[in-house]
């Protein structure tokens, strides 16, 4: 696919003023100011996170009154229910909410919606359940914020509500139906549709432009079990963070502030295997022994955990983060590999049917497909392949009678919560963020929905919006690539959306022995003046052709070590070629 590249650059002189206050290198100077990272202080602090940089959870709006309705829980006895969600960040943040509510004592229950039987979110359901086991108080994590009838079921049968979520609220447009009591500390906030709780945490409404409104369900979770331990129990919150780093990698939240604390943190803990699921877990997915990346919790770790509660029960993984049996630990976690061999057949056919609809209709700005029979828990990753491959927004669309029940993704120009608030009138219901989100509409007004999501996307997107970026971090000369620049960059990670690995361009290079390996990768030699290094592009052989056609090529590359029989060499991890400009 085309790309445009794009260089980013800072004046140079407050480059070298950086990189000598900081004790780092230009290169590595310009990659943390392109990630916002822009002063000696800022830069200490994101190389150097440390626990006990994590802020007070009681600053965060709601966490006082949350944690005092806790406390009178565990005086009065009251047994609770934590409701969460079916993907991996709403399980962790159950599992995160559970332990922590355990350990101040609290008898609690847990409730998961099962994605084909409930649907996503808290519903009325979920609180006749509740009066059912005795609850007095629910706790939802992951979802609630829009969860009026079930907020207002709760206030009729007398059992108290705390909703932690990180989801966008429902803006009040329409000041007829404000639901609010005047009971709830947030019926001051303008604009905002929100249900009557206790308490409600979630950033996104009291802090909207702080790090924290970028932390997922299991995120929030954890800044609510911090508030806990410190408030009730003097259980260690750092034994919270596999679990909240899974749920952050999962949402694919920015790894800036917090997430990428917990995340960086996350790691250590699920290498060291304190939870038999987890190692149970990475055994099945072929990791177990090996030093984590970001990339084994994307690839290996999460598909599998998500699987369960797209095609069967997310409970079974519930069990499988809580249990100490290593017996249940390995049948759970062989259980959950084989559903996501089952989801991956049930993904295929999906995909192959929406791409076969699409080469029929043809690509618009906004790609809307639909059909019956189209498994609901996997036309999320369909959208997701859609819109990668196209690089369009896309929704995929379930139907089932009247009703057609979808999931969007978008590229990062369309805001495509904003566009479903423009076309609310046509579908039934909504809920997500910015690059993704999922909605319910009568199958009458697929068409209606098409046509508005394309006018909405013409007005506010340019030709230019549609062609990726390939956003480099600053421009090098080979003479520039080292053993300590690659060791610098090591202290980046975890690498992730908000914080992806560094990428570096270089012109004028000389292209020396090209060749295509197994089929697929290009390898060659890259000279620079009187210096070359080896470079490989995998998946890359189809720039094989392209290479002959100029003296020199432009490449954006990740350097690396390369380790081959007991010799060390820098090698550049290619990413893209040009013909010299
Ligand atoms: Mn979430």
């Amino acid at each position: 696919m085309h790309r445009r590249w794009v260089v980013n650059r800072t004046n140079q002189e407050y480059i070298t003023y950086l990189s000598k206050t900081a004790s780092i290198s230009p290169v590595l100077a310009q990659i943390l100011v392109n990630r916002g990272i822009k002063t000696p202080e800022a830069i200490s602090s994101f190389l150097n996170p440390h626990i006990s940089s994590l802020s007070d959870p009681f600053l965060m709006e709601g966490m006082v009154a949350a944690v005092e309705r806790i406390s009178s829980a565990v005086q009065k006895n009251e047994r609770v229910l934590v409701h969460g969600d079916y993907d991996v960040d709403g399980i962790s943040a159950t599992a995160i909410t559970l332990k922590a509510l355990h350990l101040c004592g609290i008898d609690c229950r847990y409730f998961i919606p099962d994605r084909m039987a409930h649907g996503y979110g808290f519903k009325p359901l979920a609180v006749q359940y509740a009066k059912q086991i005795g609850a007095k108080l629910i706790v939802t994590v992951d979802c609630g914020i829009t969860s009026f009838d079930a907020a207002a079921l709760c206030r009729k049968e007398g059992i108290d509500l705390i909703i932690t979520d990180h989801h966008e609220p429902m803006k009040d447009e329409s000041s007829e139906f404000r639901i609010q009591s005047p009971k709830s500390p947030h019926s001051k906030i303008h604009n905002l549709l929100l249900p009557d709780a206790e308490a409600i945490i979630n950033p996104k409404i009291s802090d909207p432009d702080s790090e924290l409104s970028l932390l997922s369900g299991a995120g929030i979770a954890f800044k609510f079990a911090q508030a806990l331990s410190t408030a009730h129990a003097r259980f260690a919150i750092h034994d919270f963070m596999d679990l909240a780093a899974l749920g952050t990698m999962g949402d694919v939240v920015p790894l800036s502030g917090e997430n990428r604390l917990i995340v960086r943190e996350g790691l250590k803990l699920l290498e060291k295997n304190i939870r038999p699921g987890i190692r149970a877990l990475k055994q099945v997915a072929g990791i177990e022994g090996k030093s984590l990346k970001t990339g084994h919790l994307l690839f290996a770790l999460i598909p599998r955990i998500n699987a369960a509660g797209r095609i069967a029960n997310a409970e079974n993984v519930l069990r499988l983060f809580l249990t100490d049996s290593e017996d249940e630990a390995c049948d759970l976690a062989s259980w959950l590999d084989g559903c996501n061999r089952e989801r991956q057949q049930i993904e295929e056919k999906v995909y192959q049917e929406a791409m076969h609809q699409l080469e029929q209709k043809g690509a618009r700005s906004v790609i809307v497909l639909s059909s019956e029979g189209w498994h609901k828990g996997v036309i999320g990753i369909v959208a997701s392949r859609i819109t990668e491959t196209f690089y369009r927004p896309s929704f995929i669309l379930s139907i089932e009678g009247n009703t057609a029940r979808g999931s969007a993704r978008s590229i990062p120009p369309f805001d495509i919560y904003q566009a479903l608030t423009q076309c609310k009138t046509i579908v039934r219901e909504f809920g997500g963020h910015r690059l993704a989100a999922g909605l319910e509409l009568d199958v009458a007004d697929i068409h209606a929905f098409e046509e508005c999501m394309n006018s909405y996307a013409e007005e506010s997107l340019s030709a230019e919006d549609f062609i990726p970026v390939l956003e480099i971090d600053a421009t090098v000369d080979l003479s520039d690539i080292t053993f300590d620049l690659i060791r610098e960059f090591d202290m980046l990670e975890p690498f992730g959306f908000g914080n992806s690995g560094p990428l570096l361009g270089s012109k004028g290079l000389e292209v020396i022995y090209p060749k295509i390996v197994k089929d697929l990768h290009l390898k060659m030699k890259l000279r620079q003046k009187n210096l070359s290094l080896d470079a490989i592009g995998f998946d890359m052989s189809s720039c094989y052709q392209q290479l002959g056609a100029s003296p020199t090529v432009d490449a954006v590359f990740t350097p690396c070590v390369n380790v081959w029989e007991g010799n060390t060499s820098l090698q550049l991890n290619l990413k893209a070629l040009r013909p010299g400009t």
